[in-house]
């Protein structure tokens, strides 16, 4: 395209990853399982029945620790970065980064949730890490929580509808703003919260096969309110520490109606209202808006909380806003014609064009939803997460000329461009991802996202090298140049 683009020159570039897409070494230094290292990998025949990897029983994560039916569990191994952090580190701020987003494993920190004391290899372990990222003049942004909860405080206290959880947490992530303020400015205490309902599905709600739907719901709303509730005890906390911020991580993804016909235009407000602005309006106001409590009375979902949550709430509000966005989907009130998302069915826009898993690329749609979030919001903006998963293999030169991938970046960054010109106050990007990951929804190595290939194939068969696709170069110069 070669075009140039304006952005803020102390604009937070970066990227962006997760302890169990990358880490490995599930099993070492004392860290115990999490449930996301307990989903088997599941080859798919056209990519269409992801629910299998859903529908995961209690008894089903207890085969999987001894592994009874020899499956292979793909977030055990990651892409090795335990062991390859330094190179990878490195290979990121040769790109230009100026941040990184990572994520700290509960299981490494407090293995059992319920310990006195922090298992010393896990804070170690992280410590060298950030200090890595200090060496290299990397600022961090450290995602407390990304879905990875220890099976053992499922198991023994029934995850988070537990209140003895939330202490739990506030422990862990207390621990490591003690250990670590002098590294780590911007915190987010949980990973797209509002795709809580998904992780209940994978065990988080005990024998979730067991309940009605309805059951369903209504407990992922009380583990929600116990996880907006430690969220406000952390911040609460991190206000003792000078240049820290606290933020929120939402999986965003605009809607529009699938016409303009009322019917459909209210349904995608109210889907609007309860599937993102829900999680917004209590993380900046700490109170429940006025259409959940509708919402909560026709659906027959009571919350349970203590006297003092409420106050605790609307005092411990968050400092900014992140979120992730990939994608965009069309919402009817009756019956519409579906793409196949990885965990989620979206309605089909015909102006859009689709990934292979179903996401619907919408460049103009991340302009749209700044604009949205800054005008309700008015809190400094983040992309925590944006990017394309493409099926792909090395060429001859053991490189991947991924045009797609830079036309995905580039379109994005013209509309963010576009959006910090409208006014919108857009701090930083972290790109999902700087190198290619385990899937968080289908668990394959072949979904890539990155602009390092890691020659790994779905079964973790490879020498995990690592090579710089054409893309990496393109951010390289696009950080030096602002070209798109
Ligand atoms: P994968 C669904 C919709 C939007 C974001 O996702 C999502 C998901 C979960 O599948 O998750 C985020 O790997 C998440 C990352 C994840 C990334 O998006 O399923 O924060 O951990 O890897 C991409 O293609």
């Amino acid at each position: 395209m070669n075009k140039k683009i304006e952005f803020p020159k102390n604009f937070l570039w970066g990227g962006a990853t997760a302890a169990t897409q990358i880490e490995g070494a599930y099993n070492v230094d004392g860290k115990s399982l999490s449930v996301m290292e307990m989903i088997p990998f599941i080859k798919l025949k056209d990519r269409k029945d992801l629910s299998e990897t859903r529908n995961l029983t209690t008894q089903d994560l207890l085969d999987s620790i001894e592994n009874k039916k020899g499956l292979h569990y793909p977030k055990r191994y990651g892409i090795d970065f335990y062991n390859r952090y330094k190179e990878d580190i490195a290979l990121f701020k040769e790109a230009g980064f100026k941040i990184f987003r990572m994520s700290v494993s509960w299981g490494r920190i407090f293995p059992n949730g319920d310990e006195e004391e922090p298992n010393k290899k896990g804070l170690e372990f992280y410590k060298n890490v950030f200090e890595e990222c200090k060496k290299q003049g990397l600022e961090l942004m450290v995602t407390i929580n990304h879905f990875d909860m220890p099976f053992p405080i499922i198991q023994k206290y029934g995850g988070w509808k537990n209140r003895k959880v939330i202490d739990m947490y506030f422990k862990y992530a207390k621990t490591l703003i003690d250990e670590f303020s002098e590294y780590v400015k911007y915190w987010l205490p949980f990973n797209e919260i509002n795709l809580g309902v998904l992780f209940s599905a994978m065990g988080l709600e005990g024998d979730s096969n067991k309940k009605t739907l309805q059951e369903k719901i209504a407990g992922t709303y009380q583990d929600l309110h116990n996880q907006f509730v430690a969220q406000a005890k952390f911040i609460e906390y991190a206000k003792n520490f000078d240049n820290t911020m606290v933020g929120c991580m939402v999986a965003d993804a605009t809607t529009y109606s699938i016409d303009c016909n009322p019917i459909n235009v209210f349904e995608n407000q109210q889907k609007e209202q309860m599937k993102k602005f829900f999680y917004y309006d209590v993380m900046t106001s700490g109170e429940y808006p006025s259409y959940s409590k509708r919402f909560f009375k026709e659906n027959k979902i009571e919350i349970i909380k203590e006297i003092s949550d409420d106050q605790l709430l609307k005092n411990n509000t968050i400092q900014f806003i992140s979120f992730s966005y990939y994608m965009s989907s069309t919402i009817a009130k009756e019956n519409t014609e579906m793409t196949e998302g990885n965990l989620m069915k979206m309605g089909k826009n015909p102006f859009l064009v689709a990934t292979e898993w179903g996401w619907q690329i919408d460049p103009i749609g991340l302009r749209y939803c700044l604009n949205q979030l800054w005008d309700r919001y008015h809190l400094p903006l983040f992309i925590s997460e944006n990017g394309i998963g493409v099926l792909e293999e090395l060429n001859e030169s053991n490189t991947i000329n991924d045009d797609y991938r830079i036309e995905y970046l580039g379109k994005h960054f013209e509309q963010m461009s576009e959006a910090i010109k409208d006014g919108v106050n857009l701090f930083g990007y972290t790109m999902w991802t700087p190198i290619d990951v385990v899937s968080a929804g289908s668990n394959e190595m072949s979904k890539r996202y990155g602009l390092i290939y890691v020659d790994y194939d779905d079964y973790h068969k490879g020498t995990g090298n690592r090579f710089k696709k054409k893309s990496y170069y393109w951010f390289k110069n696009f950080m030096e140049t602002c070209e798109i």
